[in-house]
Parts: structure tokens; sequence; C-alpha cells
């Protein structure tokens, strides 16, 4: 059954409110996905070969530093993020750093209070690529009440165009009860929140996503999206598919990379939870895009 709740919409969005309120409705989209009859549960096909590299981030740099500022924003706060989420995301090193090893890690940690902190980058105004092939290669978090993601915004909510008329484009999403699972889908004004569209990736062998790195990526062309894992193809989405609402994804879209902790999909800590999780992200890369 898809969630029928009414989210509490802000009257007061600033960018960052935007984006959380973004979030959240991912959430409830993204709680449906299992239960829809679509592409997830087609065979998946090979994706084509790789153009020219456009761009990337590939994390190389000194253990403990920071991700490239030049690239990423991190954004902060606490709240929920209108989805009753615990985490409260900072700028420390603590929730975001490389490891000297070429890897960016986001980790969400417990404190001493029983409150949680985490890190939530964005490319905001820094890197908004359209169309092409785009890949992080990750090796997620894992445990009851923690819901890593690898998405994308519309940058026309950063010229005031509200969510979800601006779009939303999740690469994976993931939540910890659900370990051998991952979730693309796709919002736009007429399909957001319960009626976004979009299918699940149940790992080949019934593994923990966790277990290893994978790679999670769209191809992405004028009015067409596809999604894959590892280069399998589960999902490919038109313009057919938004039954008659505009197809909003022939722009550019910024990344974003977070670990949440709690809220109404992933359910909260336990006591089988361990703290802390890390995400773990060799790159991001870009290939074949107008940038
Ligand atoms: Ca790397």
């Amino acid at each position: 059954m898809r969630s029928t709740r009414q989210r509490t919409i802000r009257t007061t969005v600033t960018a960052t409110a935007a984006a959380a309120l973004v979030l959240s409705a991912s959430l409830v989209a993204s709680a449906a996905a299992p239960e829809a009859p679509d592409a997830g549960s087609a065979p998946a096909t090979q994706e084509a070969a790789l153009g020219a590299l456009t761009w990337s981030d590939e994390f190389d740099g000194a253990a403990g530093s920071a991700p490239d500022p030049a690239t990423w924003n991190l954004e902060t706060g606490a709240g929920g993020w209108g989805n009753n989420e615990l985490q409260t995301y900072t700028t420390s090193r603590e929730n975001s750093a490389l490891d000297g090893n070429g890897n960016l890690v986001i980790t969400a940690r417990q404190d001493g209070n029983g409150g949680y902190t985490s890190a939530r980058l964005t490319t905001q105004g820094k890197v908004q690529p359209k169309y092409g092939h785009l890949e992080a290669r990750i090796k997620i978090p894992r445990g009851q009440g923690i819901w890593p993601a690898f998405w994308m915004l519309g940058g026309q909510i950063g010229n005031g165009v509200p969510w979800p008329d601006s779009g939303e484009i999740d690469i994976m999403e993931n939540v910890g009860y659900e370990p051998h699972m991952v979730h693309g889908t796709l919002h736009g004004p007429g399909y957001s929140g319960g009626a976004g569209i979009g299918a699940a990736y149940t790992h080949p062998q019934g593994w923990s996503f966790a277990d290893d790195f994978h790679v999670f990526a769209i191809d992405w062309e004028p009015g067409r999206i596809s999604w894959s894992v590892d280069g399998n193809v589960y999902q490919t989405r038109t313009t057919a598919d938004t039954g008659g609402n505009q197809w909003v994804f022939d722009q550019p879209f910024f990344f974003l990379l977070n670990v949440a902790v709690g809220g109404n999909w992933p359910g909260y800590p336990d006591g089988t939870t361990q703290f802390p999780q890390q995400m773990v992200v060799d790159y991001v890369r870009v290939y074949d895009s107008q940038l």
C-alpha cells in the first residue's frame, strides 16, 4: 500500500529547507517503490560502453582532509529534515573526510547523549551536469535505521523554482532493513512523494550491498534515463512514463551524497545497529555530459 499521509509543507522555504523537503518526499516515494509493478523486475541488460570523461572527483588527498570545497558544499542542520530523521549534519571532519586511500568517507556517529551526527554533501552551483553517464563507486553503510543516498536535484531549485517542479533523480537509495536492495526514483510535478516513479534492484546473489563497493549509475539523454548497478541496467524511464505530466529532466542537475539516520522509511536504529557507520565513496564520474 502506498502511503496516503500528507506532508506538512513549510511556507518559508530556504534553499536548504527546500532540499530537506525534497529528501523527505523522496523517502515517501521510495517507500512505495518496492511494491510498484514496474521495470525493477525486468531482466537486467548490460549498459553501453562509456564515452569521454567530462568531470570526476577521485577523492585523492591526505587522510583527514576536507572534501574539495570547490566541488562540495556541506549542508548543515537538524530537526528531522521534515521526515523525522535523527541526525544532525555537520561540517566536521568527524563526519566527512578523505581517508588518504582515494576515498571520501561520510560517517554517521552516535554521540554521548544518544543523538547522531552525519554529513550531507552537494555540488549545487558548482558541478551541475546535464545528460551523459553519471556514476559513483560506493560501499554503503549497513544497519537498521541507516539510510545512505546518492542522488540529484534540478539546478533550477537554486533559481526559485520549487520542488518538485525542479525535479529529483535518485540514483541510489538504500534502507538498512533491505541490505540486498537499492532503489532508483524520479520525482517531478505530478509524480512526487508517494507517486514518484521508481524501481528496485536486488543484489544478484542476494548479498548485502554494504559488503563491497558497487557502481551506481544513470545513463541520461533527452527524454530518457536508465539506472544501472555494476553495469546491469534495471530500469529505464522516458517521457512516456510521466502520465502526461511534464518531464523536467532536460536541464542541469547537481549531486548529493548523504547518510541519514532514522526516519519514516528506514525506521530507527535499534539494538542491532552499530555505530559509527561509514559510506565510502571511491569516485563520482561524469561522462559525455554538458557541464
Ligand atoms: Ca578514488
